[in-house]
Formats: C-alpha cells, sequence, structure tokens
C-alpha cells in the first residue's frame, strides 16, 4: 500500500511574502515590505521557484540542467508525484522534432488512415512543419467550411495563464474562421448538467463547507466514493493540499468516518473509517434504500423538505413503491448492492442522529445514468435537513483540488483570452463570427461515426458536424476517451489529426502532424494556488531553456497564425512577459479595490517567493448554503423553484427515458452481476494512485507501481484464487471491447468481484492497423464504455466496465510506448 507522506512538523510555516493588506494587519500576519522580497532571490540561488498541477517547488539548475527539485517549504503535504515530474522533462518520451506521418506527408490528407499509430514517421523542419498545417486548416475551412475543424481540444494542459494551449488554439482557429468546439469535460460531465436543475448551481467545482467548520463540527464525516487523500494531490491550477490538512484534522479529532467504495481507500486507511464496499454503480439503489429506511421510522426532516425543497411528494410513491409496485426498501436496496439491509438501516439512523457531512466524488456520475447518484444524494441530505448547518449537508468537491480548504481573499488572475482584441477594448466582429458549433466533450466519437446526425442534449437538439480535421494541444484523447478500439476505427473518418504534446502518448502516435511543445519548466507563466484556496500568485519563471527543438504552445500557434497573415491580430504585438505583466498587473488593481496592495510586478516576478494573500475567520467557518437556509428568498437558489428539486419539472419537459424527473434507479447497460453482464468482475477505472492520468507515465514512477512491467489490475484474494493468479503475475483483462495485459496485485483492499486498473495507463496496441489487437501495457478505456451517461447530460462512462481476467500464456510482448517510435 502506498505510504501517505506525513505533514510537514509544526503546520503551516509559509514563507512566502504577504500582499501589503487592511485585512492581513487585522489578522495579526506580519506584512514585510515588497523591498525585502528582492533579496530572497539571492539567499536561494540557483534555486528557481514553480508551479504545476502537483504543488509549488523549487529547482536546482546546474549549467542549464534542471538537477532536483524540493517541494516549496509551505506546502503542508507534498506530494510523492514530484519525483516523475523532474523526470517528464528529461524521459525517453520526449517528442524532439516535428514529426509527419509519411503516408500524410507524401500521399496527402487522408492518407492510410488505419496506418494511423504505426509509428512512421519523417522528422520535417519547423518551416515546413508550420507550412503544412497552415495548408491544411485552409484546405478543409474552404473545401468543408470551418465547423469541419473540431479544436475543442480537451485535458490537463499544464497550469499558467499564458500558456493555456486549449485557449490560445481556439484563439488561432477563430481568426481562421471558425470550428467546432466541445462542452463540458470527463470529470463531472453528468452532475454539472443535472445540478443546476436540482440546486441551481454546477455545484461540483463550488466550495463546500470549509475544513476547519467540518473539523469542528461534524460527527460523522462520510464519505462516498471519494478520496481526498489521492485525489486531492493535484489541482487544476497549482495544488495547495488543503484537503490533507482537512482530512487530518478528523483524524486528530477522532471524528468518526465511512468510507463507501469498492476499495478502501488512502483516506479510509489514514482514518481508520469504517469501510463498507458496495457493487459498484448501485449506489443510488443503495442510497434510497437509506431514503427508505428514514423516511419509514419518520427520521427524515420533513420541516426541511417543506420549507427549502421542492417536490418530495412527486418522488415518495416511487420511494415508497406505489407508483412501480417497488417499494425501496433496504431489503430492495441490499439485492443490488450488495450491502446487508441491516448495514443500511444503520447508516440511515446514524446519519440522522449525527451532525453529518456527505461527501460524495464524482465516480458515481461517470457512469451510465451517473445523473441519478448526485440527485439522489443531494436528496437524502435534504430528508436529513442538515444543509446549510455547520458540519452538516453535503460537499461534492472533498476529494478535489481541495474543495473544503477556505478561500483566501484574492484578486483573480486574467488570463489570455480565445478572443483576440478582447483585452483591447472588444475586437472585431468578424474576428470570432463563425464555427458556433459545440459538441458534449466525450461524444466525439459518436460525432466522427454519425455525421448529420442528430444529438439530444440538455433539452436541445444538435446537428452532428463532419469532421476533418482535429488539433489537439494540452490533452490525450487515446488515453480519456473510453472505449478505444470504437474510437480507433472512427478516427479514420479525419483526413487530419494534428497533436501539439511534449510526450509521445498514444494520441500523439496516432497523430498526422506532431508538434514539440515546451513543458510549462522550459517557458514562463503566472498561476494562482489552491482552485479553492486561492492562496497565492505565483511566477511560474522558466527553469530552463526548451529542450531539442520544443517551442513553447505562443510560439507555435503564432508562427501558424503569422504563415496564415493574421500573426498581429493573434499576438496584438505582445510577447509573452507582456501578457505575463499585464495579467499581474489587472489583478493590482483588483487587489487595490479590495483594500490590498501588491508590489510592483518586477519586484514579485525577482522574488522567487509566492505572493501570500490573506484568510479571514468567516472564510474557515464558511458553510455551504448557509445563506440559504437563513433566507431562502433573499438567497433563493438558482432553480425554478428557488429551493432544492427533487422532483424537476424543467427535466420531466425534455422527456428522456433515461433520465426520468426526480432520482430514480436505472439499471445500467453493465455492471458487476447485473442482469446483462457477460463477465463476471466490475472494473473500478478509477483516477491513478501516482500520475494525473497519462501524465507522468512516461517517468521512473512507473517503477514504484508497474507489476509485470504492466499496469497493475488490483483482485482480492478470492477473485485470483478462483482463477490460479499469483501475485505479480501477467495477466490478460478483456470483455467484448478489447484486451489489454495488466499485472496482478493482490490485495484484500478490493471487494471480491472488482477489479481495480486505473485511468491514464498508455495504450500500446501490439497491432495498431487491427482495433481490438491486444493492448501491451494496459489502457482501461480499451475495456470502458463509449456510451452516454444518459440524453440529458450527454457525459461519459469512464468508471462503466465488466471484464474477465486470466493468466497470460505465451511470450510476453514488449511494452514500446514509453520510447520515441522507431526508437
Ligand atoms: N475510464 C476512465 N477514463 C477517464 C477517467 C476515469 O475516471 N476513468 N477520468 C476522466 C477525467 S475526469 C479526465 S479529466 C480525463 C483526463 O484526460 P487528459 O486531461 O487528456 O489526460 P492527461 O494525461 O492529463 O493529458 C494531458 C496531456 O497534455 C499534455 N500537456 C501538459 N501540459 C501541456 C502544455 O502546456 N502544452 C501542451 N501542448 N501539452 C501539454 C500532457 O503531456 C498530456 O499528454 O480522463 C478521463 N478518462
Ligand atoms: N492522484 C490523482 N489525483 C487526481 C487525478 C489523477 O489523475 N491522479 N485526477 C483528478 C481529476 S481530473 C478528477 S476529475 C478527480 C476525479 O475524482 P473521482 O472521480 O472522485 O476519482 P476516482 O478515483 O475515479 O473515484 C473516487 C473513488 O470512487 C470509488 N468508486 C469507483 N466506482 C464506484 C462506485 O460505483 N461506487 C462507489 N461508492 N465508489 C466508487 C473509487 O474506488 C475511488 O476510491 O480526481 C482528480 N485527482
Ligand atoms: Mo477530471
Amino acid at each position: 500500500m502506498t505510504t501517505i507522506p506525513s505533514p510537514r512538523k509544526g503546520g503551516l510555516s509559509r514563507r512566502g511574502f504577504l500582499c501589503q493588506t487592511a485585512a492581513a494587519a487585522a489578522l495579526g500576519a506580519t506584512v514585510p515590505l515588497p523591498r525585502g522580497a528582492a533579496l530572497a532571490q539571492d539567499a536561494a540561488g540557483s534555486e528557481i521557484l514553480t508551479g504545476s498541477h502537483w504543488g509549488l517547488f523549487r529547482a536546482t539548475v546546474k549549467d542549464g540542467r534542471a538537477v532536483a527539485i524540493h517541494p516549496w517549504e509551505g506546502d503542508p503535504w507534498p506530494s510523492a508525484q514530484l519525483k516523475g515530474v523532474l523526470d517528464s522533462i528529461y524521459s525517453p518520451s520526449r517528442i524532439k522534432y516535428p514529426m509527419v506521418r509519411r503516408a500524410w506527408l507524401e500521399q496527402g490528407p487522408g492518407a492510410d488512415p488505419a496506418g494511423r499509430g504505426t509509428g512512421d514517421f519523417v522528422r520535417v523542419s519547423w518551416d515546413e512543419a508550420i507550412s503544412l498545417v497552415a495548408r491544411e486548416l485552409v484546405r478543409v475551412r474552404d473545401t468543408h467550411g470551418p465547423e469541419a475543424i473540431f479544436g475543442g481540444s480537451y485535458g490537463w494542459k499544464s497550469p499558467g495563464r499564458m500558456h493555456n494551449c486549449q485557449t490560445l488554439l481556439r484563439r488561432l482557429l477563430k481568426l481562421n474562421g471558425g470550428f467546432t468546439s466541445s462542452m463540458g469535460d470527463y470529470s463531472t460531465g453528468a452532475a454539472q448538467v443535472i445540478l443546476p436543475y436540482v440546486t441551481g448551481s454546477i455545484e461540483v467545482y463550488e466550495q463546500c463547507t470549509a475544513w476547519p467548520n467540518v473539523v469542528e463540527n461534524t460527527e460523522l464525516m462520510v464519505f462516498w466514493g471519494a478520496n481526498p487523500l489521492r485525489n486531492s494531490e493535484i489541482c487544476w491550477q497549482i495544488a495547495d493540499h488543503g484537503a490533507f490538512v482537512g482530512v487530518d484534522g478528523l483524524k486528530k479529532k477522532g471524528t468518526r468516518a465511512i468510507c463507501i467504495d469498492p476499495v478502501r481507500t488512502e483516506t479510509a486507511q489514514y482514518l481508520d473509517a469504517e469501510w463498507i464496499a458496495p457493487r459498484p454503480q448501485t449506489d443510488t439503489a443503495m442510497m434510497l434504500g437509506i431514503a427508505h429506511t428514514l423516511y419509514s421510522e419518520n427520521l427524515h426532516d420533513a420541516d426541511f423538505l417543506a420549507k427549502y425543497t421542492t417536490g418530495f411528494d412527486r418522488f415518495l410513491p416511487y420511494l415508497l413503491g406505489e407508483s412501480d409496485g417497488t417499494p425501496k426498501t433496504a431489503d430492495w436496496a441490499s439485492n443490488l448492492c450488495g450491502i446487508p439491509a441491516d448495514t443500511i438501516r444503520d447508516l440511515a439512523r446514524r446519519f440522522a442522529a449525527n451532525r453529518t457531512m456527505l461527501a460524495l466524488g464524482y465516480s458515481t456520475q461517470r457512469q451510465h445514468h451517473g445523473e441519478q447518484s448526485t440527485w439522489m444524494l443531494v436528496t437524502l441530505a435534504c430528508m436529513l435537513g442538515q444543509i446549510g448547518l455547520p458540519g452538516g449537508g453535503y460537499g461534492l468537491s472533498y476529494h478535489y483540488a481541495s474543495g473544503g480548504a477556505p478561500t483566501h481573499l484574492s484578486p483573480i488572475l486574467p488570463s489570455i483570452t480565445d478572443t483576440p482584441g478582447q483585452s483591447a477594448g472588444g475586437g472585431a466582429a468578424w474576428l470570432s463570427a463563425g464555427g458556433t458549433v459545440s459538441i458534449p466533450v466525450s461524444r466525439l466519437v459518436e460525432t466522427l461515426l454519425n455525421p448529420g446526425a442528430t444529438m439530444d442534449y440538455n433539452g436541445t437538439k444538435i446537428t452532428l458536424p463532419a469532421l476533418k480535421l482535429a488539433w489537439w494541444a494540452g490533452g490525450n484523447p487515446f488515453s480519456h476517451h473510453q472505449d478505444r478500439n470504437e474510437m480507433v476505427r472512427a478516427w479514420q473518418a479525419l483526413d487530419t489529426f494534428i497533436v501539439q504534446d511534449f510526450q509521445w502518448t498514444a494520441t500523439a502516435r496516432h497523430a498526422d502532424i506532431v508538434l514539440p511543445a515546451t513543458t510549462s519548466y522550459e517557458r514562463n507563466d503566472i498561476e494562482q494556488v489552491g482552485d479553492y484556496a486561492l492562496s497565492h500568485i505565483v511566477a511560474m519563471r522558466k527553469l530552463i531553456e526548451p529542450l531539442h527543438e520544443a517551442r513553447s504552445d505562443y510560439d507555435i500557434f503564432t508562427a501558424v497564425a503569422d504563415k496564415l497573415g493574421f500573426g498581429y491580430a493573434y499576438t496584438e504585438g505582445q510577447t509573452e512577459m507582456d501578457w505575463i505583466r499585464s495579467f499581474y498587473e489587472a489583478a493590482m488593481i483588483e487587489a487595490r479595490a479590495k483594500g490590498m496592495e501588491m508590489p510592483v510586478f518586477d519586484v514579485f516576478w525577482n522574488s522567487n517567493q509566492p505572493l501570500a494573500f490573506p484568510l479571514s475567520e468567516d472564510q474557515r467557518q464558511f458553510v455551504r448554503h448557509a445563506s440559504f437556509r437563513a433566507d431562502p428568498l433573499l438567497n433563493a437558489l438558482g432553480t425554478p423553484s428557488g429551493k432544492f428539486e427533487i422532483f424537476s419539472r424543467a427535466v420531466q419537459a425534455m422527456g428522456y427515458d433515461d433520465c426520468p424527473p426526480h432520482p430514480t434507479w436505472l439499471e445500467p447497460v453493465e455492471r458487476l452481476d447485473g442482469p446483462t453482464a457477460r463477465y463476471p468482475l466490475g472494473v473500478a477505472a478509477n483516477h491513478p494512485v501516482k500520475r494525473l492520468h497519462s501524465q507522468l507515465c512516461g517517468t521512473v514512477l512507473r517503477e514504484d507501481y508497474a507489476i509485470a512491467g504492466r499496469e497493475p489490475c488490483w483482485m482480492n484474494p478470492a477473485d485470483a484464487a478462483a482463477r490460479g493468479l499469483q501475485d505479480g503475475d501477467l495477466a490478460r483483462a478483456f470483455n467484448d471491447r478489447g484486451q489489454i495485459l495488466v499485472g496482478i496485485r493482490i490485495t484484500d483492499e478490493i471487494r471480491p468481484g472488482v477489479v481495480r486498473i486505473d485511468e491514464g495507463g498508455w495504450y500500446d496496441p501490439a497491432d495498431p492497423r487491427t482495433p481490438g489487437s491486444l493492448c501491451r501495457y494496459g489502457d482501461v478505456n480499451v475495456l470502458t464504455t463509449g456510451i452516454a451517461t444518459s440524453r440529458l447530460s450527454q457525459g461519459n462512462c469512464g468508471q462503466t466496465a465488466v471484464c474477465e481476467v486470466e493468466k497470460f500464456q505465451g511470450v510476453p510482448p514488449e511494452v514500446t510506448v514509453f520510447v520515441e517510435p522507431g526508437a
């Protein structure tokens, strides 16, 4: 089991320099003069401070090479993944030069699409690569229309307000006349669409009741498919790791915790929590069983339901079975989820008897009908009536990016926009014309397979465009998308696939044109710390010069814009540092309006210190929905009724049979022990222990977890024994959609019947020309289903799959995905 690094002794001794503020003074914080900050750089020598998804760190640079990195001394819980960060800069999977697939180069766009992924690339000069890209953008636009260009490029690009490659890509494509974009994300595809109907906002990325308030007031902490001690290792911006402090607070306080999860998570282990392991994809049923118990034992809060919610009366006949003949009793739920009915009843009683916080993760909505679990959890919280009270209610981001870490008083740092001219006071209208089509982000494969078809989405109809060109920057679709083999086939509809990355991911390998980008450590940028904490602004200073022929995303797009004749419109005459300075200075003005004085840009930039912002006691004690509870009329929710909606007329009006108007148990297309399951094991395709999705899979970190050189497959001893599998065995996991190699890791920290294979293992097909061939490393998305959660949200179902696992017979094929193609 991975050990959790212990928090730094003495807690948060932040060495950052504070922004001068009346608020900080009131809090008793020392406010060093900005002048002193300039000296700090000398003291730190050649150690350069920068930031990453994994946190702030200082890098030692010798002779132009980063040789060591150390977590920032103010990080309460540094990520063990940092060692992979250093290695990622120099890893053998770096893309060194612009490359073009031979068939495409010699025979033109669309040539031999089945040959993608075979590694037959030709090195070209930057000049040639830029010309090819520019010519192809014009050709596709003029022949097929701008919507034939897909620019919805999704993924976990590096932090930084300047080199946001996705925004930069859209900025370019807008100038070229438009493109097809994408909506939503793979994280919360279902939840972020259903929740506005239920709670009036997307909720999943909004602040939860702050950890200090939880530690003080919560008596029973329920982590429902939520694992902060793993999933808050990272942030979308720069990780602050505040959730670790929060969970540690629960441990010190001795708060009772329950983890409802097929895996005994790091959080469960650290807190020595009660572990309840239902069958995956049955949570809605289990929640209904709890709700039924609450109602039948009169433990629900009728006053709260009456005052703050609508539609409980429409839901109740379903709960009681009056509308469909099936009462959703604990016994009924037990049959589905595999948890004893007594345990379900006991949970209901304890939830009601204690100040209970229900912390839900995202996995249960990344499943077929994933809208229902989120909606049902909010319904449960409504029945318990503790929403808006200290330490009670629900929280949907305690596990993610340190949701619940108290929010500091800080300005919002602006970032590059996709609309040139915006910062210069509103650009010309023609600049943003065209390309208004947008598809739900996980429906790209469906779009490629069904051009011209109509898709339902959230009450609207979308006509799917005929895509001919896709350009990806800062994401890895050949990792993040489901049903890889279907995807490989669908990709053949594209004439041209351009990929901009710094590593030879499976996506880059399937490209026609590969453009080597720098890592964020080879360019300058600026960012905030903590998605929720917003505790600091930090200069992400360049550590080293770009390696090989890599260029920054901004330089690459600028070169294409120049070639297309709109270079000036693209850059507005601004360099990288001009933009960074302008973002900082805009934040300075906002800070001033909030009563804070930030140092001038040069002092900040040269200080080699993060700029700290103050935290008020109010924010430490923030309680989600407290204001709504205090005055539901004045602070009405954003739903049509202004209340929590347990029955939604808006959802009803859409008439989708796969998303009824109140939370409902609907059988998923397949699940462990389900009526349609053709394979005996449920697959938990979790977020990885020692990676960020696919990032860092190509680094030394892999040595810490790979088994038999493959992605680990966690398996319960009973399941292993039944298959004659030993710890460390090389095995084949398969279903109707595909097959992958995995290494067996036997552990009783997983529920019998479930295997865990983390997402993000690099796809390495034995024969790229033959969809369905064996993936030699272990990309779990070969096994998952590509269907959508429902017609409402069209979210992905990355947590929906069943499979079988058997010992691999024969000569193990070599894994080749971690070095350059042809190496
Ligand atoms: N089965 C299953 N599938 C899943 C999930 C699951 O739980 N189960 N989770 C889903 C979720 S929630 C997500 S968010 C997605 C994640 O999917 P992605 O975000 O696509 O995955 P990453 O591996 O983070 O890919 C980011 C890529 O961007 C590159 N990159 C980083 N910085 C830069 C930069 O500055 N410039 C350029 N040009 N490239 C850069 C990295 O090298 C990497 O290849 O996966 C989804 N897929
Ligand atoms: N280390 C690390 N942290 C990350 C990421 C990463 O790649 N690596 N990715 C980040 C991103 S982009 C996102 S969106 C979030 C994702 O956050 P989540 O989607 O919440 O993360 P997962 O790891 O997929 O699942 C969380 C827990 O749910 C459990 N689980 C799986 N299926 C079920 C089920 O059917 N029922 C129940 N009750 N539990 C289930 C899993 O065992 C796991 O412990 O994580 C973020 N944090
Ligand atoms: Mo995500």
